[in-house]
């Protein structure tokens, strides 16, 4: 069946993959430009050039037919497609400018005082006590106080937000134990989630209530005004919650560069992106093949399913310098973190703020930051995340 050059009977959704990818990325960058995985029967991207190239060009790599290990051509989805991630053009345009315009540099631009006050007061709290968790005490803490109410969701039941996204984000990968650990709740999530995507119950001046106006225009229709809003609930909190994470134990594992964030907070955005690419929260996404596609001497036969190693990518020698080192000084722009082209994420302007509100207040109160304890991961088929992040600060 498959002939592409290079063959692995890895599998990348493995546990003991999950808790530690940098070994078979690499394994995977050194084997070739694209790699048969026979687990799957997909094929694998995972140097820089070429996942920017199928990055780049949805025609011939098609998110339509959905953006995990799943071929919506032959199995039905657990749920309605996304409008924004698993829609091609035309249909992904208008979705795509609604929200584009709702979550743009200008339109947040009010939401920075706030968040700002919010961290700092946030902060305070936390570095009374000189041992914490990070993720449960300020990672996971931050973007639920700050998200739902950007989004105007009523409080009663945001609890669900972390788990349904978390289950999303398994839903991409293969149906192993995570996806089953998951299913048992989804129908609960789901209607949830569902529920708080009626114009009714989301709150006046909020990105909900933005995006139904946006369906009183007619920019959008009234049937797509929910499932761009579910597009929000699912996307926009576990990834910031990880991104966040992983950014503070970049700093609690590097105190150069923690020292270096202090003699100037204005880095705080650069060593955001810096760690999207170095730890790369989202690690993989699937497209599938229109058509018989060449990449380099593969030729991918059509309808294939193609797994686009992010995190391998970004951690590529043929395209960054020194790669696994996370370095302020370094410019991680062309990072592949928040993906490339028509569906580069749409919620990154939403992250950056978050970061550089927590890192700022952060850095105005913490002196050093270093691990207490032994950081654990969370498993997820998509995600590298933690779940413990025992750190110690000294502030002044
Ligand atoms: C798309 C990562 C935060 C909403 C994407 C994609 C990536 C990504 C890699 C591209 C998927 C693809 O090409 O198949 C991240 C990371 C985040 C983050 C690492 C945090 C650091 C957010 C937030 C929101 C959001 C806060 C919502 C406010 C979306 C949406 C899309 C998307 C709706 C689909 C866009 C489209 O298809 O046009 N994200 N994301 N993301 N993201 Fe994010
Ligand atoms: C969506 C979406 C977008 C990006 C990531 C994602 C679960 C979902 O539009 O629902 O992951």
């Amino acid at each position: 069946m498959p002939p592409a050059t290079v063959s692995l009977d890895a599998d990348p959704f493995a546990p003991e993959v999950l808790e530690g990818p940098l070994a078979l990325q690499a394994r995977l960058r050194e084997a070739g430009a694209a790699v048969y995985l026979e687990r799957h029967g997909v094929y694998a991207l995972a140097r820089y050039e070429h996942v920017h190239a199928a990055l780049t060009d949805w025609q011939s790599f098609q998110p339509a037919a959905g953006v995990g290990l799943a071929n919506f051509r032959h199995e039905k989805p657990w749920r309605a497609p996304s409008l924004l991630l698993e829609a091609d053009p035309p249909r992904h345009d208008a979705p795509r400018a609604v929200l584009s315009r709702i979550l743009g540099p200008r339109a947040i631009r009010r939401l920075r005082g706030a968040w700002a006050e919010d961290a700092r007061e946030l902060v305070d709290r936390v570095v009374r006590s000189p041992e914490f968790d990070a993720v449960a005490d300020l990672a996971q803490v931050f973007p639920l106080r700050v998200f739902p109410d950007a989004v105007g969701l009523e409080h009663e039941g945001r609890q669900h937000l972390l788990p349904y996204g978390d289950h999303a984000f398994n839903a991409f990968g293969p149906s192993n134990a995570l996806v089953a650990k998951g299913t048992p709740h989804v129908a609960e999530l789901s209607a949830w989630v569902g529920g708080q995507c009626a114009r009714e119950r989301l709150a006046p001046g909020g990105f909900g209530a933005a995006i139904w106006e946006a369906a009183d225009r007619g920019d959008i229709t009234a049937e797509q005004a929910p499932l761009i809003v579910r597009s929000l609930l699912t996307a926009g909190v576990d990834t910031t919650v990880h991104a966040l994470g992983a950014v503070l134990y970049a700093f609690a594992t590097h105190p150069d560069q923690w020292r270096r964030l202090r003699e100037d907070p204005r880095l705080a955005r650069v060593a955001f992106d810096e760690a999207v690419r170095w730890e790369s929260p989202v690690q993989t996404f699937f497209r599938t093949a229109t058509g018989d596609v060449e990449i380099a001497e593969t030729t991918v036969p059509d309808g294939k399913k193609i797994l686009m190693f992010l995190g391998a990518a970004n951690r590529d020698p043929r395209h960054w310098n020194d790669p696994d080192a996370f370095d302020l000084a370094r410019d991680p722009s062309g990072h592949v973190g928040f993906g490339m082209g028509i569906h580069q994420c749409v919620g990154q302007h939403i992250a950056r703020l978050e970061a550089e509100s927590l890192l700022t207040a952060l850095a105005e109160r913490v002196e050093r930051i270093e691990l207490a304890g032994t950081p654990r991961r969370h498993l997820n088929n998509t995600l590298r995340a933690w779940s413990s992040l025992p750190v110690r600060v000294r502030t002044g």
